[in-house]
């Protein structure tokens, strides 16, 4: 309760921010993309991290606000970006079904863009696969809504869910994301790497990407390439980065 009275004075008090974590072409290692990630530094508090605070947020309905300020601020910072000169790259950033009830997802993104004049192909909204257990009238439609947008949908933590193979039925994704709790396994087991592999040939047969999650060894990344897949992130190219550090990197890469 007080760490919500905390979170509901976070946006105007300036202690949330954006961290970059760069996706990169596993055969070259060049940063290709890059995923935004929340941070909360609250003054006496210090950081707290994501896991603790979206769910409060989701409880109390701040994640509306606070979903529309990852929206603004990545286009913002794509914005500043492409002013600076700096060759960007798409930035993907993670939605909450709670965003698609209180309804507003469309709109915010939509609004967002055309305030900061950003092509709609450099926004990724990764969308966890749990959203589907919930029923919620308004995903379908808004999902339509922004693939007709332009936007690119991305269906985040794959594999972990109830049903996964269902939401790739129903619903158009460009991009799969496959789950780091598979990656941490390749190394032991054969069972995991024959999971990825029938990951990757689903997401070619749909005409999705597929990057790989939680790349921390030289050992996965061998596999997963050797698999097929040619996208990964993980600690072993990079930790979510301060924005300044994160323009760094792709500057130093031109
Ligand atoms: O950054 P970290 O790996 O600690 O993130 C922990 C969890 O918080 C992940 O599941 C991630 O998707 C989620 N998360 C991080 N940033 C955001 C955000 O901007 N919005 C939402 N809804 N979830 C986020
Ligand atoms: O749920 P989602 O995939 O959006 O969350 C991404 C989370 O994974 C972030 O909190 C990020 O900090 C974390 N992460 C990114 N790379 C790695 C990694 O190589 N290993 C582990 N354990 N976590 C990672
Ligand atoms: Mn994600
Ligand atoms: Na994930």
């Amino acid at each position: 309760v007080d760490i919500t009275m905390k979170l509901r004075h976070a946006i105007a008090a300036d202690q949330l921010a954006l961290y970059y974590q760069p996706q990169v072409d596993l055969a070259s290692g060049r940063i290709v993309s890059t995923e935004a990630l929340l941070r909360w530094h609250h003054p006496q508090a210090g950081f707290i991290p994501p896991d603790q605070f979206i769910p409060l947020a989701e409880q109390s309905q701040l994640i509306g606000p606070i979903g529309d300020w990852v929206i603004r601020q990545a286009c913002r910072d794509l914005r500043a970006w492409h002013d600076a000169g700096i060759p960007v790259t798409p930035v993907s950033i993670n939605l909450s079904l709670i965003q698609f009830q209180l309804g507003s997802v469309p709109n915010s993104v939509h609004k967002a863009l055309s305030d900061y004049d950003i092509a709609p192909e450099l926004l990724t909204l990764e969308i966890t696969e749990s959203v589907f257990e919930q029923h919620c009238q308004a995903l379908q439609h808004d999902l339509e809504a922004l693939g007709t947008m332009g936007v690119r949908l991305s269906l985040d933590d794959f594999g972990t869910g109830y049903s996964s193979l269902g939401h790739l039925k129903d619903y158009f994704f460009d991009e799969i994301k496959i789950d780091k709790s598979f990656i941490s396994q390749l190394d032991d087991n054969p069972y995991p790497q024959a999971i990825v592999k029938a990951v990757i040939v689903i997401a070619e047969a749909i005409g999705a990407d597929v990057v790989a999650e939680g790349l921390e060894l030289t050992s996965q990344i061998a596999i997963v390439r050797q698999l097929g897949c040619s996208k990964g992130q993980g600690y072993h190219y990079s930790r979510p980065i301060p924005e300044p550090r994160w323009r760094q990197l792709l500057m130093e890469q031109t």
